[in-house]
């Protein structure tokens, strides 16, 4: 008899779950085969179930989000009118700091893509939606051929570091390998996995049974990535190869400028340990994070907390007081990463009532029909009010900002308009180079050919006229 069917390993589960009234994760325990146990036990030790009791009590006091956005102020910015005008420092100043750092090799990428397209349609990991307009590249394609462009730009390797979730790991690792990594050199792609934390009942806080033999675990959220830098080993990696600040972005959005000099600049010439890129918001209620400065710290209030009547403040110029939304991309200075590791728990966990499919008490699998069960997930931008000198800085939006989101029908952020917003950047690029593009002609340019349009402006090999769909991409 090997020691996981022994009667004493069950009581050592028992024992550990019974104070907590989980027991009921044992309830399949007698039917389950040595491997189904072996699999449960090692979930079930994972799980700290005083800090879900804890979460569980938490989650009936929600945060006053009304009272916090009342005494909140528009955040430290440099704007874009700034820059024109010279402001605290010039984009050419900004600029060349950024050079100087990606020149020296102390920038990498930190890029998170464990989410899935479900909300699309598409039932894989997002990063390989073929999202290219006219070549079908994927997400992923796209992202890497940024860092690998800055690389050969700069003369110094650009490392990037990828997190995945465990249900999108396999498949974007099998995918990465399939497509020879997009020929990024071994060393400068890190490919790590996030955490994950179970989902329990609304009612009672009673963690849900996926399998008889399975927790339902979900990701631990974009803030999970300070622990699963850690824990995979990627924070080493980068104190050994000399990075010192992190260009972060997420998966679905192909616009973003990664390792842009100048927001580098910006971030290194401040001495901010987290600078973060906004842009103006269009509406007030638009779905984006809205950064706040609160008791002289930078902080991101959700869309889903900010009051309407805060939101809708306006300037006497028309302009929104709350003009500045997230999209997601940061700089992180490495010494702020590696304190707040030291202080674990600097990441709250933000609570989300969802519908979460389980079994209940005779096996029979459950499919409920509204919000049943809370899921646990910590936010990268809950760091910003722990960075000393946090920053943010104004881009404008159709340079920097198409997500892919949404399934086909919605207003925006579906496949269509991401495609769109790519097509009309390139298209720029070009026309300001001096190439004609016929009306309602798609183009794309690989990131390998030109990475931005200083880099399409340089190309002495650009087209005079382009007048069928046109994939400008390095065939050497
Ligand atoms: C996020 C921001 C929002 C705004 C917007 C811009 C949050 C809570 N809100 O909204 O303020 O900046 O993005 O696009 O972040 N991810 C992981 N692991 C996780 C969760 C997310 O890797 O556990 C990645 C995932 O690849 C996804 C991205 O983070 O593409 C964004 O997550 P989301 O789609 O849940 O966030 P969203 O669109 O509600």
């Amino acid at each position: 008899m090997n020691r996981w069917q022994t009667p004493l390993h069950r009581d050592e589960l028992a024992a550990r779950l019974i104070p907590h009234g989980q027991e009921h994760l044992l309830r399949f325990w007698e039917k389950l085969n040595d491997a189904s146990r072996l699999k449960l036990a090692s979930q079930i030790r994972a799980i700290d179930f005083g800090r879900i009791a804890d979460l569980f009590g938490q989650a009936a006091v929600t945060q006053d989000w009304v009272e916090l956005a009342r005494r909140a102020a528009p955040p430290p910015a440099i704007r874009l009118a700034d820059r024109q005008i010279g402001g605290l420092f010039t984009a050419d100043e900004a600029r060349e700091r950024g050079v100087s750092a990606l020149r020296a090799g102390e920038i990498g990428v930190l890029l998170t893509a464990g989410g899935q397209g479900s909300r699309l349609g598409f039932d894989h990991a997002k990063g390989t939606y073929p999202i290219g307009p006219v070549s079908g590249a994927s997400l992923l394609q796209i992202h890497l051929e940024k860092a690998l462009a800055a690389t050969r730009r700069y003369g110094a390797a650009v490392p990037v570091y990828m997190m995945t979730s465990p249900i999108t790991h396999e498949e974007q690792v099998a995918f990465l390998d399939e497509q020879d990594r997009f020929h990024v050199p071994e060393d400068d792609l890190v490919v790590f996995c996030q955490g994950t934390m179970p989902a329990v009942d609304a009612a009672t806080g009673k963690l849900l049974l996926a399998e008889k033999d399975q927790l339902f675990l979900s990701p631990d959220g974009h803030g999970g990535t300070v622990a699963a830098l850690a824990n995979s080993g990627a924070m080493d990696h980068m104190h050994r190869r000399g990075i010192k600040h992190l260009f972060y972005l997420q998966v679905d959005n192909p616009l973003v400028p990664i390792c842009d000099a100048e927001f580098i600049g910006y971030h290194l010439l401040a001495n901010s340990e987290l600078t973060s890129m906004a842009v103006v918001k269009q509406g007030p209620r638009d779905k984006v994070g809205n950064f706040v400065s609160l008791d002289g710290r930078v902080h991101v209030i959700e869309y889903s907390d900010f009051p309407d009547d805060w939101a809708e403040q306006r300037n006497p110029d028309g302009s929104l007081t709350f003009w500045a939304g997230s999209i997601a991309v940061h700089a992180f200075a490495v010494a702020f990463l590696d304190r707040a590791l030291a202080h674990q728990d600097t990441l709250p966990f933000h609570v989300a009532r969802k519908k979460v499919p389980h079994l209940d008490e005779s096996g029979r699998r459950i499919e409920p029909t509204k919000p049943n069960a809370l899921k646990f997930e910590r936010f990268i931008f809950d760091l910003l009010p722990h960075a000393e000198n946090a920053l943010v800085v104004e881009y404008t939006e159709q340079d920097v900002f198409a997500p892919l989101k949404n399934a086909p029908g919605a207003e925006r952020d579906t496949a269509e308009y991401v495609r769109q917003l790519m097509v009309d950047q390139h298209r720029r690029w070009l026309t300001a180079a001096g190439t004609r593009v016929a009306d309602g002609v798609a183009v794309e340019i690989s990131p390998l050919w030109a990475l931005d349009g200083a880099g399409v402006a340089a190309r002495t090999d650009r087209p005079v006229e382009i007048d069928a769909p046109t994939y400008l991409r390095d065939t050497g």
